[in-house]
């Protein structure tokens, strides 16, 4: 018989940056992903990308929901109805409710891999009535979406097209590593845009480098003021712009003029001359981005290096400007994450109980509500949810709320989509916790660590079995399509699906009208009068023209409405209102290395897809990278199995010895779990080489602001060990 076979466009989610692709099924099953037919977008997509149908089709793929039956973790369990999960699940998050109120439900969430419309969760949690949603993206972006919030209303987007400069701090996309912002940087090169990387190490970013500033880890705060001086004292800036539309500059310049570049030079180790230089390129240059980079959302300045970001782009008039960094605000023609999510629906009472609210407010409700009339007058909506991270928990005080009961117990926790164990700071703290909880519900794909301890484990689809309009997180404007072309298991669910069903069995059924995922996109797409299957038929990406500086309009989303350089919010919330230099928890003889976690491999996203062989293939073992002259010192080669360990915790993995390395400095990689020791280690050893055991969220190692974690250069020291057992006769079996 004939083969039926069908191409549809995908939205890739297997990592965050959401090319668009155009994948095959053959007979209903998803067979191919390609690149898109789209000359301009053709080149966006990775090998992971194309492993797609290894991962949808994978024969440990979770298909039937199952309910625990051994000890918490024990991996034990029994296979039920997706009803009867849902009826039991119910019913034990009213007990946890009953007993000790809403806020003792948690959510922990990826968000953007799990697609359809994930502020449904939030839309839940608001009506049940509690606020700790927390989230990778607390750590990458959606806190920097926050911070950038503070001092001009919005989260810019480079305009990589037009622009004659661009600024990577740390930020290293490569051809297998968020592969179109690769692809824009390779093409703004071409066009003859210059590129400044600051690194410690020698890295594929800046190899090809018009300039690179080799700073030392966690010293990004520094370097932005000593850049500050630089364009202040030599009138590099747009003083026009400044004078017009920016609140605090005669502050501010008082403030950079505590760091001279002798000081700089002294805290990051690069010479005075070529941080002026740097400076000045990216201020000379007529329209310079600093693309948005996770590594200052990960270090103990964070807030104070975004924050510095946003100052560099305003005084050097790059805001809103074509070849600068545009706002790019809702799109009109769809609902956006921030009226799905409901958040006016939670009490101030229960806002105020949000964990983090009073230490570390930054990306919590305590600002959003600040925020939330300059916001509806500039954006024409109260809560701007971009990146889904502007009204989040602080991750730290969930858990620790999890593992002691202060301030208040914390006892059930959903985790959809995101291994939640691994993808924290202070991991035996994340285990106390879990092992805490009365209800745990993991909504996954395969058996990870942390589902190995939930009591209930669903299964998710994935992008090839749903609809979907991607929208950019809110972050840009852009809508795109991803159609379904597989069926989903029969027992899986979405998580819009689980959020809706989870409502109607809570009483708020009410909430929840939309019958199904398609009627929830056609419900989003009402706003210009369309549905699903319109949109699908006539598009696959809608890009709204830029228009720029449109604050001449609406001002600037912040209560004076302007630019705060010098920050009204951060000042009444009782911080420093300038943005300042702190130093990390400092190295010393018995931990002499400063560790950075990143780098992130090729081969994998995060914590997934060590079980899928096509990708483990190309990278089997967790690798600390190391200079030559430190592996000298160390006396180890390249290969030698290490422990690493830091006042917290100690992990092993090989030594790969690079020469781009910087003298001090070890790298650890993210994520690592053994899927094929489930069974013969504890959590298929979770504990084993993952960084989160090693990175403490004591309070010295937090940023003030936010209480995010010190990721870029803490403490280590190494010792070489024997090959651990199990390791060296790994198999992988696909
Ligand atoms: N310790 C430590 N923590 C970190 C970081 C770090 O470097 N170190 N990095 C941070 C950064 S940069 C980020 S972006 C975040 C990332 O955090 P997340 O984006 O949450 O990534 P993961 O924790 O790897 O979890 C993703 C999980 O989703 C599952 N999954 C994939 N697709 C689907 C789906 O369609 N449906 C469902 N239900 N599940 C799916 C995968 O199997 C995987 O287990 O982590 C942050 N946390
Ligand atoms: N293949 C693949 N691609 C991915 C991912 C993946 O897991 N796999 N994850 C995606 C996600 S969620 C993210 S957030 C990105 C992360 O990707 P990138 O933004 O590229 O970040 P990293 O790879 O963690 O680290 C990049 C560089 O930061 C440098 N660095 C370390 N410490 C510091 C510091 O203190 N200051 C400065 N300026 N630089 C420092 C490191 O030497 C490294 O070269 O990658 C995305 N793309
Ligand atoms: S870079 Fe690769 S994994 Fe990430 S969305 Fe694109 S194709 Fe998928
Ligand atoms: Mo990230």
């Amino acid at each position: 018989m004939a083969k039926n076979t069908e191409t549809k466009y995908s939205v890739c989610t297997i990592c965050d940056a959401g090319c668009q692709l155009r994948s095959e099924a053959v007979d209903g099953k998803l067979e191919r992903i390609m690149a898109h037919d789209n000359p301009m977008l053709a080149r966006n997509i990775c090998y992971k990308g194309v492993a797609a149908p290894d991962i949808h089709n994978h024969k440990d793929r979770l298909r039937v929901p199952l309910k625990r039956i051994g000890k918490r973790g024990e991996d034990k369990w029994q296979e039920i109805s997706y009803d009867q999960a849902m009826d039991e699940i119910a019913d034990r998050l009213k007990s946890v409710v009953d007993r000790y109120g809403a806020e003792a439900l948690a959510v922990s969430t990826s968000g953007w891999n799990t697609q359809t419309t994930h502020s449904t969760d939030r839309r839940f949690m608001n009506l049940l009535g509690s606020p700790n949603w927390i989230s990778g993206v607390a750590l990458c972006a959606g806190n920097t979406a926050a911070v950038n919030r503070i001092t001009y209303g919005w989260f810019p987007q480079p305009d990589y097209a037009n622009t004659k400069c661009i600024v990577l701090f740390g930020h290293n996309p490569r051809k297998h590593s968020w592969t179109p912002i690769y692809n824009a940087i390779n093409l703004a090169r071409s066009r003859g845009a210059k590129v400044i990387v600051l690194d410690p190490r020698v890295s594929d970013q800046a190899e090809k480098a018009d300039l690179h500033l080799g700073l030392r880890a966690g010293t990004d705060a520094a370097m932005c003021l000593g850049w500050l001086k630089v364009i202040i004292d030599e009138d590099l800036f747009d003083q026009s712009f400044v004078n017009e539309w920016c609140l605090g500059f005669d502050d501010l310049r008082k403030r950079v003029d505590e760091y001279p570049l002798e000081r700089v030079e002294a805290i990051t180790g690069v010479d005075r001359e070529l941080i002026a230089e740097a400076a000045r390129l990216y201020a000379n240059s007529d329209g310079a981005t600093i693309p948005w980079t996770p590594i200052t959302d990960q270090q103990i300045s964070s807030t104070s290096a975004i924050r510095l970001h946003s100052i560099l782009r305003a005084i050097t008039g790059n805001l809103d400007i074509k070849g600068g960094e545009t706002l790019g605000g809702f799109n009109a023609d769809y609902i956006p994450e921030s009226e799905i999510g409901l958040h006016d629906a939670l009490s101030s009472e229960q806002k105020a109980k949000q964990l983090g609210f009073y230490d570390h407010p930054a990306f919590t409700y305590r600002v959003a509500e600040i925020l939330k009339d300059p916001t509806e007058k500039t954006w024409g909506y109260p809560y701007a949810d971009i990146v889904m991270g502007c009204q989040m928990a602080n991750p730290t005080h969930v858990f620790r709320a999890m593992a002691t009961g202060d301030p208040y117990p914390v006892k059930a926790l959903f985790t959809l989509g995101n291994n939640t164990l691994l993808s924290y700071p202070n991991q035996h703290q994340i285990l106390e916790g879990l092992m805490n909880q009365d209800l745990i519900v993991a909504h996954e794909i395969f058996m990870t660590p942390t589902a190995m301890l939930a009591d209930y484990v669903l299964p998710g689809d994935v992008f090839s079995e749903r609809n979907h309009i991607g929208d950019s997180w809110s972050w840009a404007n852009r809508l795109t399509l991803s159609q379904k072309i597989a069926e989903p298991p029969e027992q899986a669910s979405s998580t819009f699906q689980f959020w809706t069903d989870l409502a109607h069995r809570m009483g708020f059924a009410e909430h929840f009208p939309w019958s199904s995922l398609d009627d929830m996109l056609d419900h989003r797409l009402s706003r210009s009068n369309r549905t699903f299957a319109e949109f699908e038929a006539t598009s696959f990406m809608e890009i709204p023209a830029p228009v720029y500086q449109k604050y001449l309009q609406t001002g600037f989303a912040t209560p004076s409405g302007k630019v705060e350089l010098y920050s009204s919010i951060l000042d009444d919330l009782g911080f420093d209102p300038l943005p300042y230099y702190r130093e990390g928890p400092a190295l010393c003889e018995k931990y002499p290395y400063a560790v950075f976690t990143g780098v992130r491999e090729d081969s994998f996203f995060q914590t997934g897809q060590r079980n899928i062989p096509v990708l483990r293939e190309r990278s089997p073992s967790p690798k600390l990278f190391l200079h030559p002259a430190d592996a000298t010192a160390e006396n180890v080669v390249e290969g030698d199995w290490v422990k690493l360990e830091t006042k917290i915790g100690t992990v092993k993995a090989k030594i790969s010895i690079h020469n781009t390395m910087k003298v001090g400095h070890i790298r650890v990689p993210h994520g690592w779990w053994y899927p094929e020791l489930k069974g013969v280690e504890e959590l298929a050893g979770a504990f084993i080489s993952s960084d989160a055991v090693l990175c403490s969220d004591d309070d010295e190692f937090l940023d003030y602001e936010q209480g995010i974690p010190h990721f870029k250069g803490f403490p280590g020291r190494i010792t070489k060990i024997n090959a651990p057992q199990n390791m060296s006769s790994m198999v992988l079996k696909g």
